[in-house]
């Protein structure tokens, strides 16, 4: 079976648009993975407690012949590979994020995975990417559609488009 996933993607250490890009890249070599779309680049706030740069964010939208786990495995072998390290904080910077924000219409709660992202509906810089690639959403766990949730953000959480993605630059 093949599901419709979206992925979030951030970065906000080093180079960010082009992190966001490499990452893009390396998702796309995996057979298990089919591009199905990919949003503009966003500049986003830091939704933290901790003060740190402005992220770049984006999402990409695929269908995932696996499980949920070996795409959360798959997604982890890529943040590794890319450098990331953690300093034990949560939400500490990161040279390159991959969120598994919505597969089909599934809704897991599990030790290492929640699906939707538990923060999905509260994030402009998640919401706004996925919304771009496919207006009409519905959040399968809150039952609504996405949209709805972006007018209930407050306005501290800005999210400023960048520019488009070229199929080129992806490789594709
Ligand atoms: N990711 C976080 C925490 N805060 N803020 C922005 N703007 N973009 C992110 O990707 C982000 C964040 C945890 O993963
Ligand atoms: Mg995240
Ligand atoms: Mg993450």
């Amino acid at each position: 079976m093949k599901d419709r996933v979206f992925i979030g993607i951030g970065s906000n250490v080093g180079d960010s648009e082009e992190n966001c890009i490499r990452s893009i890249k390396e998702m796309l070599k995996d057979g298990r993975l089919r591009f199905q779309g990919v949003s503009s680049l966003y500049r986003t706030a830091p939704v933290s407690t901790i003060p740190q740069d402005d992220f770049v964010n984006c999402a990409i939208f695929v269908s995932w012949a696996g499980s949920p786990l070996s795409l959360l495995e798959f997604l982890m072998s890529i943040e590794n590979r890319m450098g990331r390290v953690s300093d034990g904080r949560k939400d500490s910077p990161r040279v390159i994020d991959l969120d598994i924000l919505l597969f089909g219409n599934l809704v897991l709660q599990e030790h290492s995975l929640t699906i939707p992202h538990a923060e999905l509906h509260k994030r402009r810089f998640a919401m706004v990417p996925c919304l771009e690639i496919d207006p009409q959403i519905i959040h399968p766990g809150l039952r609504r559609p996405l949209a709805k949730f972006l007018g209930k953000i407050d306005d501290q959480q800005s999210v400023e488009r960048i520019r488009k993605i070229s199929m080129d630059e992806i490789g594709l």
